[in-house]
């Protein structure tokens, strides 16, 4: 079969599922949100990372369904965890670009955002340097998206052909430093501070993803940054799992 139909299929049996990662603000080292990363669990193979079908959902539409139901699911359980007490949390959600541009985006997610009750600024959309190419576009969204209360951040920072000029125009909350940079500390920590610098003085928080050392954690914090996500924290949760993590965090 076509991986095609397996996804048309795998969204009727309800085999998609999210799993959770951390993310640690540096200066109270407590737990302020969680990135929510799409799993498919298919009967036929098992755990797919979404490494083997985001592109194909994006080729073929299907990322937008499939995009929803994300944008769904990590709204009602960011709800879920609130209403059991746990300390709020923003959830951030990846957008794709095809997502973010179809029409219905903005309508869907102020349904999402009624039907689960969820407070606006407890949701982040992650979006890619790519949606500036159509930078208008890309604003009018963004102003439309920031009115509802939800936040922005740019993921992968650094990676694609980012313009400073997007930055000053897009109204957005957060700057994600892309991995790679992270991965080569050392190397790159002249690029990582400037990042930094850079987005404090556009009034923006600065995070950084795929921390697996001690060592990145300490340059990180040195430098400035605001909130730390990666292996060195935890890994990405199932949902059972999350709360367990944060009250044995504290
Ligand atoms: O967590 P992981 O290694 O599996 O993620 C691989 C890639 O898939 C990353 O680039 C990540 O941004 C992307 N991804 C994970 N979940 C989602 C999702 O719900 N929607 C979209 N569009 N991309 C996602
Ligand atoms: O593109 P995006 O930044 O959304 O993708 C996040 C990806 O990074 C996911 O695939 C997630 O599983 C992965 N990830 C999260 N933490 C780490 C880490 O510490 N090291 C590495 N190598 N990958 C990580
Ligand atoms: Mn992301
Ligand atoms: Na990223």
């Amino acid at each position: 079969l076509k991986m095609e139909t397996l996804l048309h299929r795998a969204l009727e049996r309800d085999e998609f599922l999210l799993v959770y990662q951390p993310q640690i603000d540096i200066k109270t080292n407590t737990i302020c949100g969680v990135e929510a990363l799409v799993r498919w669990n298919s009967k036929e193979q098992g755990m797919v990372s979404p490494g083997e079908f985001i592109t194909i959902a994006e080729e073929t539409g299907l990322i937008v369904p499939i995009g929803e139901w994300v944008l769904k699911t990590a709204c009602l359980q960011n709800k879920k965890w609130q209403d059991m007490g746990l300390p709020p949390m923003v959830i951030s959600v990846n957008i794709s670009i095809r997502q973010f541009y179809h029409s219905n985006f903005v309508e869907k997610l102020t349904t999402i955002l009624q039907e689960s009750k969820l407070e606006p600024r407890y949701l982040q959309l992650e979006i890619t340097e790519s949606i500036a190419m159509d930078a208008e576009a890309a604003v009018n969204i963004l102003r439309t998206i920031t009115h509802l209360g939800v936040q922005i951040a740019i993921d992968d920072f650094g990676k694609g052909y980012s313009s400073l000029n997007y930055l000053k125009q897009f109204p957005i909350n957060h700057l994600k430093i892309d991995q790679s940079f992270v991965k080569d500390i050392y190397s790159d920590k002249g690029i990582i501070s400037t990042i930094i610098t850079l987005g404090h003085n556009l009034n923006l928080k600065v995070i950084a993803e795929g921390v697996e050392k001690c060592e990145q954690w300490d340059l990180l914090a040195t430098s400035g940054c605001d909130i730390l996500q990666g292996y060195y924290i935890s890994k990405p949760l199932n949902r059972e799992d999350l709360p367990a993590f944060i009250t044995t965090y504290y």
